[in-house]
């Protein structure tokens, strides 16, 4: 049997875009199956949001031990965190560590960035157009190309005037940036934001923050891993990772199995002090499940973290400007935080109210609002990402009949099992929309989606199959079910990029499910099942 991966008219049997967390281990599993893959990446090296994301304060919000590849005992022994949290630094290198060990970085192509590619219905294959002007044929195109990738800028008058220094977080530059003396803004108080503002409060001479709504925020208490530990994290991989795979996130902390009404107010402030006290993701994650999904009970949690957000915050006017109004508790990304609201304690940091008193425009010196004009030296843009979609918008994709991948999800996307899309046959997408890694800890999601899409390429290779689309019918099923999962969680109460939402892009003003709110264990079912359904859903042909 002729191997379709492996044949005249292909310059690769698969190119992966994108030479992120999962760019690299998806060239890790097709180099180990023997099929031919290339990876095109942007970027000057590997990491993706690691490699880009150089801001001050860029770190984990999941424990770091949890967050690294599982495939490989000797890696997992091998490498040391130095923090349970570790900051973007140490990432970037983990990730050069893993690509080298496994000799990953020759099949790596650096500085290209694909800006259009279409599907030759003769030849079963992608054509993959260049920024520099080559094309490259493959039977399967796989997206890695991450879910925050394309950054957006505020639509205010004026960004281009700005004389002084000004970045997006997401675009930091690789020298070091000094900012010891400098009057800095900050527009944006996302998780980014609220990292870059706690990290730089007590090195720039000012400091003043544009904020539009606020989050809610916890304590992150990050700390160095001491040798006993890191000797126990060692010992214990396999308990650190089934932990996750039980959990709906992915992470190590999973809600508390009891239910809110059957717990008394006393227990539960016990329970949510301990949260509050405790590191990571389970003071959002480790609740009851109520807290998420039913509106009574997440009002009683709120009124709890806006009494520590007072507690923490000495000026009573700027801590009631930080408690949010229109949302409540974890029905957006939580930011965590290294003495954020103490930040606001510090003569040199102030507090802008942009819905006081309006941006008018970036000026050739500074930012002038509906009060007047503040003279900076830097302006930091912590203004997010046209999330999850945005970055396949970029790129010019045509499937079947002309068809554009950007006019099929004009109204929001639909995939089946958020990896693949009727009518472009042989794509295959990472961490794209509906998939189970975008909402989970996203190394965890994407190691499943990964060897499932990989076994699928197996299977093709195996039956000299070099064609598989997802069947309309299918991809329909998964649209209702992905859409029915946001009614069990209070996510669709609050604009944020969790429902598509985003204020500096045309278009991005009405919900969108984006996102597999069913959890981790009942996704990876859905891939078993389907699997083990030979593949239901898809047609698998040639
Ligand atoms: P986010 O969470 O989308 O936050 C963007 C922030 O920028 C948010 O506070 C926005 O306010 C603010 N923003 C955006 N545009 C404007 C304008 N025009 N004026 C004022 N303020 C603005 O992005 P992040 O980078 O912080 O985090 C993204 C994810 O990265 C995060 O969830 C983690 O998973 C990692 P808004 O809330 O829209 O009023």
């Amino acid at each position: 049997m002729n191997n379709v991966f492996d044949a005249e008219g292909l310059d690769h049997g698969v190119i992966i875009v994108g030479a992120g967390v999962s760019g690299i281990y998806q060239l890790y599993r097709l180099r180990e199956a023997g099929i031919d893959a290339t990876v095109i990446e942007a970027g000057s090296g590997p990491g993706g949001t690691w490699y880009w994301n150089r801001y001050p304060g860029a770190r984990f919000d999941s424990e770091s031990y949890s967050y690294g590849y599982s495939f490989s005992d000797e890696l997992l022994q091998e490498w040391s965190w130095s923090e349970h949290f570790a900051g973007q630094p140490e990432t970037q290198k983990y990730l050069n560590y893993v690509v080298d060990k496994f000799d990953l970085r020759r099949d790596m192509q650096f500085n290209c960035r694909v800006s259009a590619a279409r599907f030759d219905e003769a030849e079963c294959r992608w054509i993959v157009c260049l920024e520099d002007g080559r094309e490259l044929t493959c039977r399967i195109l796989l997206t890695a190309i991450g879910m925050l990738s394309a950054a957006t800028m505020p639509r205010i008058e004026g960004v281009q005037d700005f004389e002084g220094e000004a970045f997006h977080t997401y675009y930091w530059p690789r020298e070091p940036v000094d900012l010891a003396g400098k009057r800095v803004a900050v527009i944006g108080t996302g998780a980014t934001g609220v990292q870059v503002i706690s990290e730089i409060a007590d090195k720039v001479k000012s400091l003043t923050v544009y904020q539009r709504r606020p989050n809610w925020c916890a304590p992150l208490h990050n700390s160095p891993i001491d040798d006993v530990t890191q000797a126990k994290i060692k010992a214990s991989f396999e308990q650190i990772f089934a932990k996750c795979r039980s959990t709906p996130g992915g992470f190590l902390h999973g809600p508390d199995p009891r239910s809110f009404n059957e717990v008394s107010p006393r227990d539960r402030q016990a329970l949510w002090e301990e949260l509050y006290a405790s590191p990571g993701f389970g003071v959002w994650i480790g609740n009851f499940r109520e807290v998420l999904m039913q509106e009574g009970p997440n009002a009683e949690y709120s009124t709890f973290i806006a009494d520590k957000i007072r507690k923490r915050v000495k000026d009573p006017e700027t801590a009631e400007k930080l408690i949010p109004q229109d949302h409540g508790f974890g029905t957006r990304r939580v930011p965590l935080e290294t003495r954020y609201y103490e930040a606001y304690n510090r003569d040199n940091v102030e507090l802008v109210d942009v819905t006081e008193t309006p941006i008018e425009r970036i000026t050739s010196g500074g930012i002038r609002t509906s009060e007047g004009e503040r003279l900076f030296d830097l302006i930091v843009y912590a203004t997010g990402f046209d999330a999850i979609t945005g970055a396949f918008d970029r790129i010019d994709i045509t499937g079947v009949g002309g068809r554009k991948l950007r006019d099929k999800w004009d109204d929001g996307p639909v995939t089946y099992l958020g990896l693949q899309v009727s009518e472009f046959p042989n794509l295959m997408i990472l961490a794209g929309p509906q998939g189970g890694s975008v909402s989970t800890n996203f190394p965890r999601g994407i190691e499943e989606a990964v060897d499932w899409l990989t076994d699928l390429i197996i299977h093709m290779r195996d039956t000299g199959s070099d064609r598989v689309e997802p069947q309309p019918d299918a991809e329909h099923m998964w649209a209702e079910h992905v859409k029915d999962a946001y009614r069990y969680s209070l996510f669709q109460t609050a604009r944020s990029w969790f429902t598509g939402y985003n204020s500096n892009v045309p278009g991005r003003d009405r919900m969108r499910y984006l996102i597999y709110n069913g959890g981790s264990p009942r996704y990876r079912k859905w891939l078993a099942d389907v699997a083990d359904d030979g593949y239901r859903g898809f047609d698998i042909t040639g």
